[in-house]
């Protein structure tokens, strides 16, 4: 081997260990750089003769052509593996699923609250929406609820600031009071200013009012917040088989069960008069056979028509109250009322 090959060689195996292009750079300087192998060897030409120069020149050239093809070859493969690299490290797997957005949905009470006004929209029934901080006067006194009636005590009533020391604001106990201020509004507009009862014409008032209300009460069926829905539909030949028929129609299509059975029991409420309790029997389902409760009614009684402006020698009707979460519990068998307030997504996200 002479001195050309051995410093090919040696060329060859520098480039070859060179892990990045950097030191590859620094490699070929140590031969093809300014003080490099190849260049000093041509320097030392400068004393040859004109005969030697030809063909050690030659010799040199062929040296420095094999130094820069192993050169190139190097920075090509660096640049190869560079770039496999680069390819590897910004894979897309683009078989894995997609990152998918939380699917939100409707409480299912809210679903009931919807289902309730759909059907009773469909009936020509307006909504009324309220106050849920109420007064002692449209929360119990419209509603011929007695002074000293237990559910106005404080072991029923959540009361708040506000009022009078006789009469002090309260948390709604139910949704009637929304009832008695729409009923007011609907007779001021017809009767005007002319005060005293109203017995001139009008159109009906025919509403359902749904919301949030409140009682001192907490078990399993019973949360100190839970929903109501009443209805009241006042007229001149508002009757209690109006009642019987609006709600087996209501019952029969919020529970898609067109052979429901509802039975009317006789009750009491200071609000109606005469008052019953309504339960419904399933034909099929679980439930079938059993009756359940699902709503207290009644003829409004003569001096809460009073209170809404009317004269109940003319006016007459029927009222209504359910709960909308005691009804959500039968339409999706859900045993715990609990379960609907206590925000666990585990629970909530089933009824989407
Ligand atoms: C029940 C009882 C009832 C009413 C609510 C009512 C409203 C007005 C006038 C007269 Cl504005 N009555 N509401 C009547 C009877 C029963 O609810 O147990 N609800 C779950």
């Amino acid at each position: 081997m002479n001195d050309l090959d051995t410093i090919v060689s040696s060329a060859q195996a520098a480039f070859a260990q060179a892990p990045t292009p950097a030191e590859l750079e620094n490699a070929k300087a140590r031969y093809l750089g300014k003080t490099g192998q190849i260049t000093e060897l041509m320097k030392g030409m400068a004393a040859l003769s004109v005969e030697d120069k030809k063909t050690r020149g030659a010799a040199i050239n062929l040296a420095k052509q094999a130094i820069e093809a192993a050169l190139n070859a190097r920075r090509q493969a660096l640049a190869d593996a560079e770039l496999q690299a680069q390819l590897q490290a910004e894979a897309l797997d683009v078989t894995l699923p997609g990152r998918q957005r939380g699917q939100g949905g409707l409480h299912p009470v809210s679903r009931t609250l919807e289902r309730i006004e759909q059907i009773f929209g469909s009936m020509g029934f307006d909504v009324a929406q309220g106050p849920e901080i109420e007064t002692d006067w449209f929360n119990f006194t419209a509603l011929n609820t007695p002074q000293d009636h237990p559910a106005r005590s404080m072991h029923d009533t959540f009361y708040v600031e506000g009022g009078s020391a006789e009469a002090p604001n309260l948390l709604r106990t139910h949704t009637s009071p929304m009832q008695i201020r729409h009923a007011v509004q609907h007779v001021k507009r017809y009767a005007g200013n002319a005060g005293g009862l109203f017995a001139g014409d009008m159109p009906e008032i025919r509403v359902i009012a749904p919301g949030r209300t409140y009682r001192v009460d907490s078990d399993a069926t019973h949360s100190p917040m839970f929903h109501q829905c009443e209805g009241l539909w006042i007229g001149t030949e508002v009757s209690f088989k109006d009642l019987k028929f609006v709600f087996t129609d209501f019952c029969r299509t919020f529970f898609e069960d067109e052979n429901l059975v509802l039975r009317f029991r006789p009750s009491f409420f200071p609000f109606t008069e005469p008052s019953a309790e309504i339960d419904i029997q399933f034909t099929s389902g679980p439930l079938a056979g059993r009756w359940l409760e699902v709503a207290g009614s009644g003829q409004v009684h003569p001096n809460v028509v009073r209170n809404m402006g009317l004269d109940p020698e003319k006016y007459i009707g029927f009222a209504f109250g359910m709960g909308p979460d005691r009804l959500t519990m039968l339409r999706y068998g859900v045993n715990d009322l609990r379960l609907f307030f206590d925000g666990d997504v585990r629970f909530l996200s089933q009824f989407r």
